[in-house]
């Protein structure tokens, strides 16, 4: 390509730092700040992504293959410098620019604020998805929205969460293009008309989505696609004429209420509340997005039959579901396609991985609300519900039921595939949400189990094990995982587990100083126990922090006693209106405060939990852990990410027969897994058991004694709401599986002691984790359900 002999600004990297310095900060480095060096070195790394950015774009063109797009309303991207800077193979050269100068590379990277875009698991996938898409060479786009805020930052004030706005916008940002060519109007509201044999949509708003476009680099510098992100904005921005009248608030209020649209990033991970922003933002995106997708089409191909053939369309959870209903409007109103042709084509294109079975987090719309802010959608999904209703007049299954628009079938019914994220996930989504639809249409569920890229999760965040890996059989595994397995042989080798070790202490004593600087001080040489994650009463983080209390006690019976020191660290946010997972923040916090206090215990036992859990924080938590907390009530948890992050780092993992546990158990060994708790059969059949909380709790005189010391007041407040709730109905089954996970705790203290023995588990985690790479998902759903091909540069 011509564009490919204009030279960069400087042939080194070191001269590209200086010139951008120079020239795109005016800045001189004896005054440069750390953001003018994060910056200087950010545009420096992206100038060296955009030949190869370039020739994808162009390999994908000339191939006239398939292009995938990934739409998403959450990516959870974190930092991208170190990202790039890893990938394209650049990091000693940046480390070596900033030494030479008194800097170091790893603060100046971090400078650079989280882009937080999401809300925990699935946003996070679909940011190692785009990673991966990368790296093997599927030519992509993801697709979302430009959030101004994502999501909040948590602080907490007595041991409650406080939220603040966060802010990443504000701060510099090197990494995304403005487009201003590639601009939509998406409407709103107004009438359906029929003009002839034409039905016409006449929205009574209207705002423009603005595309950004930020290029995502694969490994080695391979391949990269692009994230294409949406802002909304006003199509008249000032209002002149209601200025002019003295009204200069009116006059900026179109341009308000269009921003709102990308303002800021819902809050809620599994739970729908189904607001008319949120439905507003979710048209939004999708609507702009296929628009896009079909103008590109349209310039090379003039014949939409062909569009199942070149055009995947992945639907993330059901929140870009209404791209079924609007890509069949599209082929309908704008191109004259017949409406049963118009399904099969969009069927054709897209496909839906649902994230979740918990029966609050599905979406469903009201009539009345679909209606007023998308009429011809409305009238669409009546024609589906219809026409699926014909072909299946004995279906026990709605589109539409209760006064509502029910978005799983819908987007069920509009794809080819629908896939789980775990092989337990996706078996009880056959027998649960989607029994009728699968018997219905059977083969169309299919099992993509997720994964995590290495780059960012091994290479990035655990440079010391990634060190020690790389001695031993070379640096094919960063691209190919799986052969991690070579390093299996070396667990029996007493020198490499010590190195091992000692890569995972220094990882500790990181974690330790920088626990300090945030005043949460723990000893590096104590156990690292870790549990960091959204908190929800399925992932029972209060089930931990009971275990935690009890053992703090039986410490307090006999100080002196041959105890095992450790450190129980926590982190996540709370949805801001969940009251009880709010609950159990406080708990946690007012339990630290006792237990950290404690002049008896408090060098056996300590509890942390730093504020503000988002992507950098986990990069710094994970490659530090020796147990990792997977502890959910089985068949809660679609799958779970972070249990495979730690898995890898060589965490060892206590946890239930739920989502991916299950998977990581078997690829890792029972043996080197300390597993408990009931399964998911097992624990539908225990809530049938009458006062089964009631029960266990007499059951289990270390579980009573537990919840007694919080009722006493033990921790300050009393804590009504759990302790009513343990006592009562306790639908994720704390109490039941307390005993047991008692048990699994102590053994796991046990193995601890075996210094050797535990490393051995700990590599051997590491070795048979490999499996778990977005590599892996990615060139999955390629075969599985876009049909999409491998390319090169
Ligand atoms: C989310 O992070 C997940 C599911 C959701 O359902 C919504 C959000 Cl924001 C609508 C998580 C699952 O809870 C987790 O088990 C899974 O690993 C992750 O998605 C990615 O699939």
């Amino acid at each position: 390509m011509k564009d490919m002999t204009i030279p960069r600004p400087g042939d080194t990297l070191a001269d590209a730092i200086r010139q951008h310095l120079k020239f795109s900060l005016g800045k001189s480095s004896d005054v440069a700040t750390l953001t003018d060096w994060r910056m200087a070195l950010s545009l420096a790394v992206r100038d060296r992504i955009v030949d190869p950015w370039f020739a994808s774009t162009r390999a994908a063109y000339d191939k006239q293959g398939k292009r995938v797009y990934y739409l998403s309303m959450e990516f959870l991207i974190g930092r991208l410098l170190e990202d790039a800077t890893v990938n394209l193979g650049l990091m000693d050269e940046v480390t070596e620019f900033f030494q030479s100068r008194g800097l170091d590379a790893r603060k100046v990277m971090q400078d650079e604020p989280d882009a937080a875009l999401g809300n925990g698991g699935l946003g996070r996938l679909a940011a190692c998805f785009l990673e991966s898409m990368s790296t093997v060479g599927c030519p992509a786009y993801g697709y979302g929205i430009r959030y101004e805020h994502g999501l909040f930052r948590q602080s907490f004030d007595r041991g409650r969460q406080m939220e603040g706005p966060e802010d990443w916008l504000t701060e510099a940002h090197a990494w995304e293009y403005e487009r201003t060519e590639a601009q939509y109007r998406i409407g709103f509201g107004g009438q359906v008309k029929q003009l002839g044999d034409r039905t016409v949509w006449q929205p009574a708003e209207t705002v423009l989505a603005r595309a950004y476009d930020t290029p995502m680099i694969g490994w080695q510098g391979r391949w990269a696609n692009t994230l294409r992100l949406w802002s909304a904005r006003p199509e008249t921005v000032f209002d002149l004429g209601r200025f002019n009248a003295g009204d200069y608030y009116g006059a900026a209020e179109p341009e308000n209420l269009a921003r709102t649209i990308s303002r800021v990033l819902y809050p809620d991970d599994t739970t729908e509340d189904g607001k008319r922003l949120r439905l507003k933002q979710e048209f939004f995106f999708t609507a702009a997005s296929l628009r896009d997708i079909l103008r590109r089409f349209d310039s090379e191909y003039d014949d939409l039959k062909l569009l199942p053939e070149k055009v995947a369309i992945q639907l993330n959870d059901t929140h870009p579901a209404i791209a079924g209903p609007e890509l069949v409007r599209l082929l309908v109103d704008e191109k004259g396609m017949a409406f049963e042709d118009a399904v099969t084509v969009a069927q054709g294109c897209l496909g839906y991985t649902n994230h979740t079975l918990l029966p609050e987090a599905l979406e469903r719309w009201s009539v009345k609300l679909m209606t007023d802010l998308l009429p011809r959608h409305m009238q669409i999904i009546e024609m589906i519900d219809a026409m699926h209703k014909n072909a299946h007049p004995d279906r026990k299954v709605e589109m539409i039921g209760g006064g509502d628009v029910q978005m799983g079938p819908i987007a069920f019914f509009m794809a080819h595939k629908v896939n789980g994220v775990s092989a337990l996930h996706t078996e009880l989504m056959k027998e649960t949400v989607f029994a009728e639809l699968n018997r219905l249409h059977p083969n169309r569920i299919v099992n993509e189990t997720n994964g995590i890229t290495p780059r960012r999760w091994v290479l990035g965040a655990n440079p010391r094990l990634s060190r020690l890996v790389t001695d031993a059989i070379g640096d094919g595994w960063v691209d190919d995982l799986e052969r991690l397995q070579e390093i299996e042989p070396l667990a029996d080798d007493s020198s490499f587990r010590d190195a091992y070790d000692a890569a995972k202490r220094a990882n500790k004593a990181d974690l330790a100083a920088y626990l300090g600087q945030r005043g949460l001080s723990v000893d590096p040489d104590a156990m690292f126990d870790v549990q960091i994650k959204r908190i929800h009463e399925y992932k029972r983080q209060h089930l931990n922090i009971l275990q935690t209390i009890a053992l703090w006690q039986e410490m307090k019976d006999a100080p002196q006693g041959n105890w095992l020191p450790q450190v129980k660290i926590f982190a996540g946010k709370a949805a801001p209106g969940y009251v009880f997972a709010k609950e159990i923040i406080h708990l946690i916090n007012a339990v630290a405060e006792v237990i950290n206090a404690d002049p008896d215990t408090s060098h056996l036992l300590k509890v942390a939990y730093p504020a503000n859990y988002n992507v950098s924080l986990a990069e710094r938590l994970i490659p530090a852990a020796e147990v990792s907390q997977q502890i959910s009530t089985a068949g809660k948890e679609a799958s779970g990410t972070g249990n495979m992050k730690f898995a890898l780092n060589g965490a060892l993992t206590i946890g239930t027969l739920d989502g991916a546990n299950v998977e990581i158990r078997e690829l890792v060994g029972a043996e080197n897994f300390f597993l408990f708790g009931m399964t998911a059969p097992e624990v539908v059949a225990r809530r049938e058991v009458a006062e089964h909380a009631k029960k266990a709790i007499a059951a289990d005189p270390r579980l009573k004694r537990a919840m007694d010391a919080i009722e006493a007041g033990i921790f300050g407040e009393r804590f009504p709401s759990i302790i009513e709730n343990l006592m009562g109905h306790d639908y994720f089954c704390v109490t039941s599986d307390f005993s047991d996970y008692w048990r699994a705790s102590r053994e796991l203290e046990v193995a601890y002691r075996d210094r050797a023995e535990w490393t051995r588990m700990a590599i051997l985690n590491t070795a048979r984790s490999g499996w778990f790479s977005s590599d892996r998902t990615i060139r999955g759903y390629m075969a599985d359900i876009w049909g999409a091909e491998a390319l090169t540069i």
